[in-house]
C-alpha cells in the first residue's frame, strides 16, 4: 500500500474528521547526523506540518498546508518535536505536542489555531504538571475533553515512579520495571480545563488489565505492555484504549466503560510495520473505520525516517478489533 504522503517523511498520524474532512497531523520526520540509539535521540524533529483530505479513496489528493508550528516559534522547548494530536472545542482548534524543555525533560505543550490547518499559538509554557510524551486528546459526547499520554524509554515515563512530579533521573534512558510479579507502567491520562490548555484534575494511572488474570499487565509482558502512541475511541459506548508495545512493536488495545479506564486488553490492531516504532490513531470517516499508522517503507527501512499510510480496520460481532496485517 502506497504511503499517503510521498513529498516528505511523516509519522505518528493523529487523524480526526473537522469540517466534513478528515485532518492529519503527524509528526514530520527529518535526516539527522545524530547517531541511532534507543533513546531515540535520532528522532530529531522540527516543526509541524498538517494535512487534509475530502476522501480517503487510495487515489484521492491530500493537501499539505504547510508548516503549521516549529521549534523557534516556542519559547520553553529545546529540541525533539514528537508525536502531536489536535482537538476541536468551544470555536477553536488545539494541537498538542510532546517536545524536549531546556533541562532535555520532555513535556507537553498546547497552541491555538481559528482553523484546522493551522497556523497555531503556542502558550509560552508547557501544560502545568505535564510530563513525558505523544498526547493524544479526546472529547467524550458530553463535551469533556481528556488528554492521555505517556511514553517508555526516550519517552521518560519510566522516571516519574516516585510522583507525577517527581522526575527521577536514575531511570533516564532505554529502561523500565522488570521482575516477576511488577506490574507494567501505566498510560496516563488527565481531563482537560474548558479552555483546553491546562489540565483540571490530578493525572491519573491507567490500568490495562490481563482478561485471563483481572489484574494488571506485568512489567515483562512485552508483547502486550504500554510502551507508548496512547489513542482513545469510543464504539458502539465503549472505550477504546490503544497503544504500541514498543520493542515487540504491536498496536494493541483494550476495551472500557470510563475514559479513565480500567481498560481490558483485547488484542492487536496491527502486527509489525517495517521499522522500530508503530504509532497511530483510529477515526471513524463516512461510516467506515480507518487506521492512520506509519511505517520505514519508503526510506527503505530507516528508522527514523517513516512514512503514513491509512487502512480501514474491521470490528466483530463481539466488538473486538480484527488484526490486520501491513501492507
Ligand atoms: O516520533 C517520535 C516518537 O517515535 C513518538 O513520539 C513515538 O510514539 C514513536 O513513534
Amino acid at each position: 500500500m502506497a504511503p499517503l504522503i510521498t513529498h516528505l517523511y511523516t509519522a505518528d498520524p493523529s487523524a480526526h474528521v473537522f469540517e466534513g474532512k478528515v485532518y492529519i497531523y503527524p509528526s514530520h520526520d527529518r535526516e539527522t547526523d545524530i547517531q541511532f540509539n534507543d533513546n531515540g535521540d535520532q528522532y530529531d524533529m522540527a516543526d509541524y506540518h498538517v494535512f487534509s483530505t475530502d476522501s480517503l479513496d487510495p487515489a484521492a489528493p491530500v493537501t499539505d498546508h504547510g508548516v503549521v508550528l516549529k521549534t523557534e516559534d516556542i519559547p520553553w522547548v529545546s529540541k525533539q518535536l514528537w508525536a502531536p494530536d489536535a482537538a476541536f472545542k468551544n470555536g477553536k482548534y488545539y494541537l498538542y505536542f510532546p517536545a524536549r524543555d531546556k533541562e532535555g525533560i520532555f513535556r507537553i505543550g498546547v497552541a491555538v489555531g481559528d482553523r484546522p490547518e493551522g497556523p497555531f499559538t503556542p502558550d509560552p509554557e508547557p501544560i502545568k504538571g505535564s510530563y513525558s510524551i505523544d498526547p493524544a486528546t479526546f472529547v467524550d459526547d458530553d463535551g469533556q475533553a481528556y488528554v492521555y499520554f505517556g511514553g517508555l524509554w526516550g519517552g521518560q515515563l519510566q522516571c516519574y515512579q516516585k510522583g507525577h512530579d517527581v522526575f527521577d533521573a536514575e531511570w533516564q534512558g532505554p529502561k523500565e520495571p522488570s521482575g516477576a510479579g511488577v506490574h507494567a507502567l501505566g498510560p496516563r491520562v488527565a481531563k482537560l480545563t474548558d479552555d483546553m490548555r491546562q489540565f483540571a484534575a490530578e493525572v491519573q494511572e491507567i490500568k490495562i488489565l490481563a482478561p485471563e488474570t483481572g489484574e494488571p499487565i506485568l512489567a515483562d509482558d512485552h508483547d502486550r505492555r504500554f510502551f507508548e502512541a496512547a489513542w482513545l475511541h469510543k464504539y458502539n459506548g465503549k472505550y477504546y484504549f490503544s497503544y504500541s508495545t514498543g520493542d515487540t512493536h504491536y498496536l494493541a488495545y483494550g476495551v472500557g466503560d470510563s475514559p479513565y479506564g480500567p481498560f481490558t486488553y483485547g488484542g492487536r490492531i496491527l502486527e509489525p510495520v517495517l521499522g522500530w516504532t508503530t504509532h497511530h490513531s483510529i477515526v471513524e470517516f463516512q461510516g467506515r473505520w480507518w487506521l492512520f499508522h506509519h511505517d520505514c517503507e519508503l526510506s527503505k527501512g530507516v528508522n527514523h525516517l517513516r512514512s503514513v499510510k491509512v487502512k480501514e480496520i474491521f470490528y466483530d460481532k463481539e466488538g473486538k478489533i480484527v488484526t490486520e496485517k501491513p501492507e
